[in-house]
């Protein structure tokens, strides 16, 4: 057992607190990691605020995280102690017909399927003042050690730099996956982006490399405008300063609507405006954000009669264990830079500071590190 921090959510809507907890050592099939490094994601937030409502309290929050193996339990074969790792919050398990479909990147084992925050065993690793504290989907990053199945970590290039690639577990790969495996942009296309957070401004990134000719960011804070333009977006708009439905302006500016939209905040109104924005006929729009749990939209439904497609995707489509450690070798190979999405790098018992930030709006991806 190791003895270590982490910040725990007692109940929700409460600050984290920052404690001792103990980390069991991983069964079999399971592998304990030192963390490095994570991110704070809107979906960490939506956790604390009590959104998701299957999960259960006491818990450790935090998914996208990078570190090393320090122990592997037995069978584990694809990993051993030393290793660089990103932990997975969307596992492949490799075995169900999903992960054994190559037109799939959804695996059984997540929790849309599974809705339970222990481990797939029903029993937690953590414990804190002699009560058992929750997992969050397998990962809990939000501490100096983890443990999480060996199907929801993947093995990384050993030159890779954790504080920046933890952006991989869920940001980045989310957004910029969006781009290129569920729109799958064309060159010469023109692209609208709703919400620019971590995952949106992934997004433009994914269109820019696919060779969008138009990128235009959308967002209520006109304070993510600059970013923005430096990934890719050639236009800005704020829904706000204008008297007309969002979808029309977009429609105006572009003829017809453009080629491919993304929702990429979790709002009924922005996802039907996403869907309308896309031109009629052979437009796209790809559903990132997710609607709080319950809650529903309407839509007219000749919106798709025409033949405009709406779908949606989970990390970007990618096969998590197969095609991140391949995504970090291209950022070692410089083929994109997500440095750029790390507005504030804190030390770790900061954690609620950086929650903080992104509840200001202030900040687009903090790295806390251990
Ligand atoms: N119109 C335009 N922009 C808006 C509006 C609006 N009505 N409301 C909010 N925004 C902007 C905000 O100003 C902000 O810039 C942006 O939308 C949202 O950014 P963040 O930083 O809050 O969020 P992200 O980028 O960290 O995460 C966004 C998600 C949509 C991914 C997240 O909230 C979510 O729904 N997650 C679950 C879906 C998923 O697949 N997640 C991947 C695993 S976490
Ligand atoms: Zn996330």
């Amino acid at each position: 057992v190791i003895r270590c921090r982490a910040a725990v959510a007692w109940a929700p809507g409460k600050p984290l607190s920052v404690e001792e907890v103990e980390v069991a050592p991983p069964k079999a099939g399971e592998v304990r990691i030192k963390l490095v490094a994570t991110g704070i994601c809107r979906t960490d937030e939506h956790l604390l605020q009590g959104c998701f409502p299957k999960a259960e309290f006491p818990v450790i929050p935090g998914h996208e995280g990078a570190g090393i193996v320090e122990s592997v339990g037995e069978g584990v074969t694809s990993m051993k102690p030393g290793d660089k790792v990103i932990p997975l919050c969307h596992p492949q398990c490799g075995e169900c017909s999903f992960c054994r479909n190559p037109e799939s990147n959804y695996c059984q084992k997540f929790h849309f399927s599974e809705p339970q925050n222990l481990l797939p065993d029903k029993t937690s690793r953590f414990s804190c003042k002699g009560k058992q504290i929750h997992h969050f989907l397998w990962v809990s990053t939000f501490t100096e050690y983890t443990v999480v199945p060996e199907y929801a970590v993947a093995k990384i290039d050993a030159a890779a730099p954790l504080e920046k690639v933890c952006l991989f577990g869920c940001g980045f790969s989310t957004g910029y996956g969006a781009a290129i495996n569920a729109a799958k942009v064309k060159p010469g296309s023109t692209c609208a982006i709703f919400g620019l957070g971590g995952v949106g401004l992934s997004v433009v990134m994914g269109c820019k490399a696919a060779g969008a000719s138009r990128i235009i960011a959308v967002d209520i804070n006109k304070d993510k405008f600059a970013k923005a333009k430096q990934l890719g977006a050639t236009d800005c708009i704020n829904p706000r300063d204008f008297k007309k439905p969002i979808q029309e302006v977009l429609t105006e500016m572009t003829g017809q609507g453009v080629d491919y939209s993304f929702e990429v905040i979790g709002h009924p109104d922005t996802m039907i405006a996403a869907l309308a924005s896309c031109n009629m006929s052979t437009g796209v729009c790809v559903m990132v954000g997710e609607l709080d749990s319950g809650s529903e939209i309407s839509i007219d439904p000749t919106l798709l009669l025409t033949g405009r497609t709406w779908k949606g995707t989970v990390v970007g489509g990618w096969k998590p264990r197969a095609s991140i450690p391949k995504l970090v070798s291209s950022y070692l190979e410089k083929k994109f830079n997500p440095d750029l999405l790390i507005t504030h790098t804190l030390p770790f018992a900061k954690v609620n500071e950086g929650l903080e930030l992104l509840r200001a709006g202030k900040s687009i991806r903090t790295v806390l590190l251990y």
